[in-house]
């Protein structure tokens, strides 16, 4: 069956009789599974062109049911002579259920429409009963340095979900661009969210490519974004990076930067990468435009689906503060710790903000720097050091380490690798992760909400490439998530055991059409 994620248990039990979908084949959705039954019918009953009425009438059925006795994110799947059932501890574990049944299925069940409609749906007899090891298992977009298309966030939704992974993070701001429409700041998007030419490669090439890019999710296309995120169990989390990586917001409106020090009216979109010197000016009409900013995220995010908002706070070069006389009187004037204290000042601010509306402030682990505000939760990206101090210290944290989870580093040592962004993580490096570093003690490994893999788009200029870079190592990195069937220790995981099960599910990704790179190596012409 070759089910990825692993789950905790599966088993054969005997041939039933009531183990295939036919026309016939009825869907009983119980109180609560009635979103899950709207994706059933809608995946599920596409792939197989098969109608799923509603109904209890006949052992011919599929039911979908909570049973509070399991965990919240748990399920069991029962193909055993008493009818399909699919159960779960919450509409959540149901909907991971009813992903595990679609594997159960094969491959032509993640198409789009039936490819054989006279065909049987036979389903193996078999009972999976599992939950996930981790509540926070997510996948980083960065849609600021290219944007990406409403539709391929729908997409990356679908995806994420047949993974049984639950949270989105939009890196929705940065220095090349501003991809969310504010009301109240028009700039934002009119100018932030275009840039004239956009550098080609990453250190390597100097060379520009002079088409201009750009483009940015209305304010309905969020909504669009969570209301179907919403209905796929997975979470969202805006990011507005402040305040460093804000070159697009300070174009858009130059009195947000260190006027002082610098032109900001000359600086345009920023068209090259790396860690850009133009942050923004710690003043106070910096942050009441960040409030009016963040009123309009909140709105567009509700709470239920967006508890977390992340605020950033990654490399900002303190090179204009200490150059700028407004920046040290405001240093001396709230008596902080130079520079450090500044940017802790800012996440300080807007951690409170974020509490008294409700929500969580979560951040790049740069935010240790100078103190770390009292409700933060912490992104660990340059390895485990920073969560570890985050943990040991009582907050929670996303363990997110670019040396085992950056899916913009290269799959392979080869000169034919498309993206040359530096290092080689490959299929292997990120199924031998561990979210827990061993030595935390137990008080701050509770700490550990779960992990994310980032994957930041330099050079991703399409959907295309972007899938490239993301599988097939999203599966690796799903079942190192989810699974509690792997070691801790990651020289016991059997990744070769991993790799024959994946045989079965690059013909799901087929079927899906994703464009992964292929176990052999990059394709001729990506
Ligand atoms: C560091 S990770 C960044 C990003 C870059 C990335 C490239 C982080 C919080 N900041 O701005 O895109 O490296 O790998």
């Amino acid at each position: 069956m070759d089910l990825i994620p692993a789950p905790r248990a599966c088993r054969r039990v005997p041939s039933s009789g009531h183990d295939r979908l036919d026309a016939g084949t009825l869907l009983e959705a119980r109180a609560g599974t009635e979103g899950v039954a709207r994706w059933f019918r809608a995946t599920i009953g596409a792939a197989t062109g098969l109608p799923f009425p509603d109904g209890d009438t006949t052992d011919n059925r599929v039911v979908l049911d909570i049973d509070p006795g399991l965990a919240p994110e748990g399920y069991r799947v029962a193909v055993d002579g008493h009818g399909l059932r699919i159960q779960g501890g919450s509409a959540a574990g149901v909907f991971w259920g009813a992903q595990t049944f679609r594997q159960l299925l094969g491959p032509e069940a993640f198409r789009r429409a039936p490819v054989d409609s006279g065909r049987a749906w036979d389903v193996p007899a078999v009972v999976v009963e599992d939950a996930p090891r981790f509540p926070w298992r997510g996948l980083m977009l960065d849609v600021a340095r290219h944007f990406l298309p409403k539709d391929d966030v729908l997409r990356y939704v679908d995806l994420l979900a047949a993974h049984k992974l639950n949270v989105l993070h939009l890196h929705l701001t940065d220095d090349q661009g501003w991809r969310v429409e504010i009301k109240r700041y028009p700039r934002l998007t009119e100018d932030g969210a275009w840039r004239a030419r956009t550098k080609r490669g990453h250190r390597a090439s100097e060379l520009w490519d002079e088409t201009p890019h750009g483009g940015y999710y209305t304010r309905d296309d969020i909504r669009e974004i969570v209301a179907y995120a919403a209905e796929r169990h997975v979470r969202l989390v805006p990011e507005i990076d402040i305040p460093g990586h804000s070159q697009a917001a300070i174009a858009a409106y130059p009195e947000l930067g260190n006027t002082d020090v610098v032109d900001t009216t000359a600086l345009p979109v920023w068209d090259t990468w790396g860690v850009n010197p133009n942050v923004l000016a710690p003043t106070d009409n910096t942050l009441r435009f960040y409030e009016g900013v963040l009123e309009e995220v909140l709105d567009l995010f509700p709470a239920a689906t967006s508890p977390f908002v992340h605020l950033g706070g990654d490399e900002c070069p303190k090179g204009q503060w200490k150059a700028s006389p407004a920046a040290q009187a405001r240093i001396a004037e709230l008596g902080l710790a130079g520079e450090d204290g500044l940017q802790a000042w800012f996440i300080g601010h807007f951690d409170r903000w974020l509490a008294e509306r409700g929500r969580r402030l979560i951040g790049w682990d740069e935010i240790l720097e100078g103190g770390l505000a009292p409700g933060a939760a912490v992104s660990s990206w340059r390895g485990y050091a920073g969560g570890i101090a985050a943990a040991e210290a009582g907050h929670d944290v996303v363990m997110c380490p670019e040396q085992y989870v950056y899916l913009d580093h290269r799959q392979g040592g080869g000169p034919d690798e498309p993206v040359p962004i530096g290092y080689v993580r490959t299929l292997e490096d990120v199924y031998r992760f561990e979210p827990v570093p061993p030595g935390l003690s137990p008080e701050a490994a509770a700490h550990v909400m779960g992990t994310q893999a980032n994957v930041w788009t330099e050079v991703m200029e399409s959907r295309s490439r972007v899938d490239y870079q993301v599988f097939p190592r999203l599966a690796a990195f799903a079942e190192v998530a989810w699974s509690t069937r792997l070691p801790a220790d990651p020289a016991e995981r059997d990744f070769a055991g991993f790799e024959r099960r994946m045989a079965a599910h690059y013909r799901r990704l087929d079927a899906l059409g994703v464009d992964y790179r292929p176990p052999g190596g990059p394709l001729p012409w990506q």
